[in-house]
């Protein structure tokens, strides 16, 4: 009898199975997360030093957190991108909360940093633009129905993170980020913020970001929809506690990927 060929999986499965993996791998590692937090708690305090206070494997986990970015954020889940030749040339725009601030200045735009005890950068866009500029073209989704091929560009936020050295603050459970004028807000989960596809966009089709598309930086998360990808980004700040989120306030759902 002839084996039957299996077809060749299309992209629709194999994202289907990837989700599945990823599923899974979840389950595990959150049981393997639980006696880790076990073993850790239980663990000794490392000696008093030039670094005290935390357990010893938490402090060689922090020592390499090159490794750390590696290993959790190796992320190969990658949202489908296309040729720049398919991205819109007029793209859509759509709600413009925390964009309307008569008094917002765009040359006075400075993005704040904040982690625990408050700020730790003020960066203007200049010291941003100086950064590894990545692109990426793909399908940017809203929840009301409509999607459209977008080319964005901007710095990566992993890009960002290592550039500013502010790995141990990437530790944190979650980004929170918020317009100048602090009237639109979103929450993201550590692994959404840091994917390799999420960007600090200052560009969109080579050209900087106009006022309504956020400008000058705006978020580009495309594991996420439309409402996530806040516009003119004021503050970021990271917490262990989910940050405010305009939409989840309104019963969206917080997670809101895709
Ligand atoms: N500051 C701010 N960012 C925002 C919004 C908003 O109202 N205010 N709307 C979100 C929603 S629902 C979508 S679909 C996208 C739309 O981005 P665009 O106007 O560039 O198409 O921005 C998101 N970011
Ligand atoms: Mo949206």
């Amino acid at each position: 009898m002839k084996k039957k060929k299996k077809k060749p999986l299309t992209v629709e499965q194999k994202i289907k199975r990837r989700n599945l993996i990823s599923f899974g791998t979840f389950f595990v590692l959150g049981g393997a997360g639980f006696g880790g937090w076990k073993w850790l708690t239980g663990s000794p305090k490392e000696a008093p030093g030039v670094t005290a206070g935390a357990q010893k494997p938490l402090r060689r986990a922090l020592n390499s957190t090159e490794l750390f970015f590696k290993k959790i954020f190796s992320n190969n889940h990658l949202v489908q991108t296309y040729p720049k030749s398919r991205a819109a040339r007029r793209v859509r725009t759509n709600s413009f909360i925390g964009l309307r601030d008569p008094s917002f200045k765009l040359e006075e735009w400075r993005l704040s940093v904040l982690g625990d005890n408050g700020e730790v950068l003020s960066l203007c866009i200049d010291e941003i633009k100086a950064l590894p500029k990545t692109e990426i073209v793909y399908d940017f989704k809203c929840v009301e129905g409509w999607d459209q091929i977008q080319h964005w560009a901007g710095v990566k936020m992993l890009d960002f993170i290592q550039h500013f050295k502010l790995e141990e603050l990437a530790r944190r459970n979650y980004v929170g980020l918020e317009t100048p004028d602090g009237k639109y807000y979103v929450g993201l989960d550590r692994e959404s913020a840091f994917h390799p596809q999420t960007i600090l966009a200052y560009e969109m089709n080579d050209q900087p970001i106009t006022d309504p598309h956020g400008a000058p930086l705006r978020l580009i998360i495309p594991v996420k929809y439309g409402i996530k990808n806040l516009k003119r980004i004021g503050s970021m700040r990271f917490s262990d506690t989910r940050p405010r989120d305009y939409w989840a306030e309104q019963g969206y759902d917080y997670y809101s990927g895709l």
